[in-house]
């Protein structure tokens, strides 16, 4: 077993422990928990050179246009390019080709590319081995045109050390539902484990109830002993349909779980048909809470906004429902420390990535710290949300650094006070971190 020898004290230790840490981080292949990623079988827009066919509603996203038409950087267009020098109705009649043109001109040639989501285009281009000082747009869409999907995606988790990607599939979205019904097999890809996400129960009962009635479920407005039995139908059917390894919902800050008297529709729901399902089918909760849909509608997917959510409502699932399994992240910062500490109050509660706004260096790195301080290893620190393929090469190259840097400061706190820290200890580390906490707990072990 291989000990560092350098005191624990001197810079040096503390250089080379990063470096270490890093080295073995970056060997560490991950399980990345939360994607909007598929594979070809679902469809994709952009065909690639080989055998499948452009689909212009695919689902597959991938290749240059996308990733610069990312929403993250739609957001960020419009604070350079106003609406009232491109209104929004006109940005998104442009084709996708155009949209990315604008986007490459006015955020990457005009100004410096120095946003988190900017600067993830560059490292992706470079861990491909694209070269981001050649600024050559159309030199960059020819080499992914020569890319046959299927090929690319074990390239791109390789460049990205990612071993599985997570879906997010949407039975209230029509496009990826038919997708099911139509080809049983459709999810059968192995790089790719499914999860079930059904919004619309939780957050619009009433819409949700009339969608299940259309699809031949006896639903009604009022939640009926019947009504509740035929959603846990639908959900039986559909997390057999997917394979689904856990299920999903993301909520709005306003949600609220009262306990056993809450009569609000979406926690009868909750509490009487989605969570006795779950736990018959040892399947865990994800609760993704604080996201603001549309606070600018005409920014379209690029308008949801954050506010913060009621952390005590999660210490009430927790404490109501301990055979159930809850993964949860927060999108606001500021709810993070108290958040924290309900993991440390609750073992069927498992934080998990920095979500979508907070997945910045600086936040990444303060909730990484925070959480290492309160519960050691026993969380799962990221999760790349990423849309586009190759966004997994920047989110987890970006957020491996710095658990690196945080795990590295750690372990010399440690090894000042006489503990020993060896390749070994940081592997296994490594692993619980990239991959088991997540996988243990789905498994309910
Ligand atoms: O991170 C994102 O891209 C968001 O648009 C959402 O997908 C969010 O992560 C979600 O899953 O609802
Ligand atoms: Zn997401």
């Amino acid at each position: 077993m291989s000990t560092t020898t350098i005191p624990a004290t001197t810079d040096s230790y503390q250089t080379g422990l990063t470096n270490q840490v890093r080295g073995i981080l970056d060997e560490t292949p991950a399980w990345d928990l939360h994607t909007h990623l598929y594979p070809p079988t679902f469809g994709t827009p952009l065909s690639g050179t080989g055998q499948s066919a452009a689909d212009a509603n695919g689902l597959m996203l991938w290749g240059i246009d996308e990733l610069l038409t990312y929403h993250y950087l739609v957001a960020e267009v419009f604070r350079v390019v106003p609406s009232r020098v491109l209104p929004y109705a006109d940005f998104w009649q442009m084709s996708k080709r155009e949209q990315a043109d604008h986007i490459w001109q006015h955020l990457f040639l005009e100004r410096s590319p120095i946003s988190e989501a900017c600067r993830g285009v560059l490292t992706t281009l470079q861990r491909l081995g694209l070269d981001p000082a050649d600024k050559d747009l159309d030199g960059y869409r020819k080499w992914f045109a020569q890319q046959e999907p299927d090929d690319h995606i074990d390239r791109v988790m390789q460049a990205a050390g990612v071993c599985r990607i997570t879906m997010t599939n949407d039975v209230f979205d029509d496009n990826e539902r038919q997708r099911w019904l139509a080809d049983p097999t459709v999810g059968g890809d192995s790089r790719f484990a499914p999860v079930l996400r059904f919004d619309a129960l939780l957050c619009d009962w009433p819409a949700a109830a009339r969608q299940l009635a259309d699809w031949g479920y006896r639903t009604s407005e009022t939640p009926s002993p019947d009504c509740i039995a035929e959603v846990q139908r639908f959900l039986r059917e559909w997390i057999d349909r997917t394979g689904a390894i856990y299920c999903a919902v993301s909520l709005p800050p306003t949600f609220r779980f009262e306990g056993p008297e809450d009569t609000q529709l979406s926690s009868v729901i909750f509490r009487e048909a989605v969570l006795p399902t779950l736990a018959e089918r040892n399947l865990a909760m994800a609760l993704m809470i604080g996201v603001v849909r549309g606070v600018n509608p005409r920014l379209s997917i690029a308008g949801d906004g954050v506010e913060k959510a009621d952390v005590s409502s999660i210490c009430r699932l927790c404490t109501d429902f301990p055979q159930n399994r809850f993964m949860v992240t927060l999108l606001s910062r500021e709810n993070q420390h108290e958040f924290t500490v309900a993991a440390r109050k609750f073992d069927n509660l498992m934080p998990f990535g920095c979500w979508w706004f907070l997945n910045n260096p600086s936040l990444i790195e303060e909730m990484t710290r925070m959480r290492m301080e309160l519960l050691g290893t026993s969380f799962a620190p990221q999760h790349s949300d990423a849309r586009v393929l190759e966004q997994i090469v920047y989110k987890w190259a970006h957020s491996r650094e710095i658990i690196a840097k945080v795990l590295a400061d750690k372990y010399a706190e440690v090894s000042r006070a006489g503990w020993p820290i060896s390749d070994e200890v940081i592997r296994r580390d490594a692993k619980l971190l990239l991959h088991d906490n997540f996988q243990e707990f789905i498994a309910g072990r």
